[in-house]
């Protein structure tokens, strides 16, 4: 059975054998609810600063989406681990981690993930909970996934494949299976045969038989059984846990620019990787959220299609690709690259209300002799936009108006103290703080644990 957060929270303890440290005295004063979101379009580094403040907490729960997330981390011995639905708490032992009721879940891509942190030795056991009321991800609906977006033709999502789409569907359509489901396999059979045939119906290439069907129940049984000790009330767990006082970290995937109501739609994941979506997806009420951490990159990327305001093609765009080292985390596919959106950033800070900003990648720029920001955009007529729209058409033909800052064209992948980076590279920051008006309390000057600078 999993082990629960126990009596002491082990982040009290930590937190006060750390006030030596004013940088480690920022992260103890985090509310005991805190988040970490993506603010532009994923990819940010959000993993990074979770695996960071992870020992401050003792639980981490993901609330949204499922395994098209790739968050990249390095534990202190510089191996890297590429978590895709497991949370990115679960290299700190007395870390407890959560996938909530709005995360969807692939079990044997979920089994998978754990196989290849334990052959790393992260024993997962007992330390990862799954919601009784997330819903379950077919292979079906990658099958799915696909025949859709070869559908779109040139007008193509860019999906990861993953299935998140369709199986988000099949949750609004309400004829979806959720984990709970695995433990009544008699009517699992019917409900999954439901899946199937509308599959079926809709996509002519989709392949259906009862044969199928019934390999697909035969598997799940195997993993109904192997999953059960990981099945839990979160709901519960969670709530239990905030009246216990310990600290929950939520780890949001993808980003408010990829959100289902407030991203570029149609070029958008199928679910809410904004603030909103913590409620929704963990069951905690909204009044004991505090604060909330943005991570925004130095530079701009986006994985997929869909408009890109401020994007750098040809040899620029190759340049921060390289640099950044800007390849899927889930799929290796290349990032589009660009400079920073403020407008974007801006609209992101409103919805979320971000109490401090994670400025990570700063070093990807240190061969630059200047740095562009996009700070507005023009519509056609010439006329300046109060505020990031929402139709795709004004969207695609804004002109950016840039305000350009000088580099400073020095390695600060060593830098760990503020006031030692270069001159023109706290401009850098000061510029960003005051166009957005979101305090930086980290900056990432590389991708291990340590490249981290607290600004205090
Ligand atoms: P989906 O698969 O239905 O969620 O795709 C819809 C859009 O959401 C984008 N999306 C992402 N964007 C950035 N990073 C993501 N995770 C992986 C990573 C992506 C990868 O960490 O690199 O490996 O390619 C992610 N997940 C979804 C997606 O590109 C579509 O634009
Ligand atoms: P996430 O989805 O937001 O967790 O981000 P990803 O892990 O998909 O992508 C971020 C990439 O940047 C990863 O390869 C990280 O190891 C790396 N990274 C994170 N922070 C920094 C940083 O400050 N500097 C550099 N150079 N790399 C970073
Ligand atoms: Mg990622």
């Amino acid at each position: 059975k999993a082990r629960l957060p126990g009596p002491v929270s082990a982040a009290a303890a930590a937190t006060a054998s750390a006030r030596a440290d004013p940088a480690e005295d920022r992260v103890s004063a985090l509310s005991q609810v805190s988040g970490v979101l993506g603010s532009q379009w994923g990819d940010e580094g959000k993993g990074k600063l979770v695996d960071v403040l992870a020992p401050r907490f003792d639980v981490v729960a993901r609330c949204q989406g499922g395994a098209n997330a790739g968050h990249t981390i390095y534990n202190s011995e510089g191996t890297k681990f590429a978590l895709h639905l497991v949370p990115s708490g679960i290299l700190h032992e007395g870390t407890l981690c959560v996938v909530g009721n709005g995360a969807v879940i692939h079990v044997p891509g979920f089994f998978e993930e754990i196989d290849g942190l334990e052959s790393n030795g992260v024993s997962c056991d007992g330390r990862i909970l799954v919601s009784d009321r997330a819903h379950l991800l077919f292979d079906l609906h990658q099958v799915v996934d696909g025949l859709r977006e070869a559908e779109l033709e040139n007008s193509f999502i860019g999906t990861t494949k993953r299935g998140i789409g369709p199986c988000y569907s099949s949750k609004v359509t309400r004829n979806g299976l959720r984990v709970c489901d695995l433990r009544n396999i008699d009517t699992f059979g019917d409900k999954l045969d439901v899946l199937f045939k509308d599959a079926a119906s809709r996509f002519q290439g989709f392949e259906y038989s009862k044969n199928m069907l019934k390999q697909e129940v035969e598997r799940y049984k195997r993993f109904a059984e192997r999953l059960e000790p990981f099945i839990a009330d979160t709901v519960h767990v969670l709530n239990e846990s905030i009246q216990q006082k310990k600290k929950i970290l939520v780890e949001g995937g993808q980003a408010t620019m990829l959100d289902i109501d407030f991203g570029t739609y149609p070029f958008v994941t199928s679910s809410s990787p904004s603030a909103g979506g913590i409620c929704t997806g963990l069951g905690i009420a909204p009044r004991v959220i505090g604060d909330l951490i943005g991570v925004v990159k130095a530079y701009t990327s986006r994985v997929g299609s869909g408009p890109f305001p401020t994007e750098l093609f040809g040899e620029e765009g190759d340049r921060l690709r390289k640099a950044g080292m800007e390849f899927g985390t889930t799929t290796g596919r290349p990032r589009r690259c660009g400079w920073l959106d403020i407008l974007a950033l801006k609209y992101c800070c409103q919805i979320n209300g971000f109490s401090s900003l994670n400025l990570t990648k700063l070093d990807v720029l240190s061969d630059l002799p200047e740095i562009k920001v996009g700070v507005s955009y023009n519509k056609t007529d010439g006329q300046k936009l109060q505020s990031f729209p929402g139709d795709l058409d004004t969207l695609e033909q804004v002109q950016v108006n840039y305000e350009v800052l000088p580099g400073w064209e020095s390695d600060i992948s060593s830098v760990r103290s503020y006031h030692e980076l270069p001159q023109a590279a706290r401009r850098y920051v000061e510029r960003i703080e005051e166009l957005v008006g979101v305090p930086v309390h980290y900056i990432g000057v590389g991708p291990g644990r340590d490249a981290l600078i607290y600004k205090t």
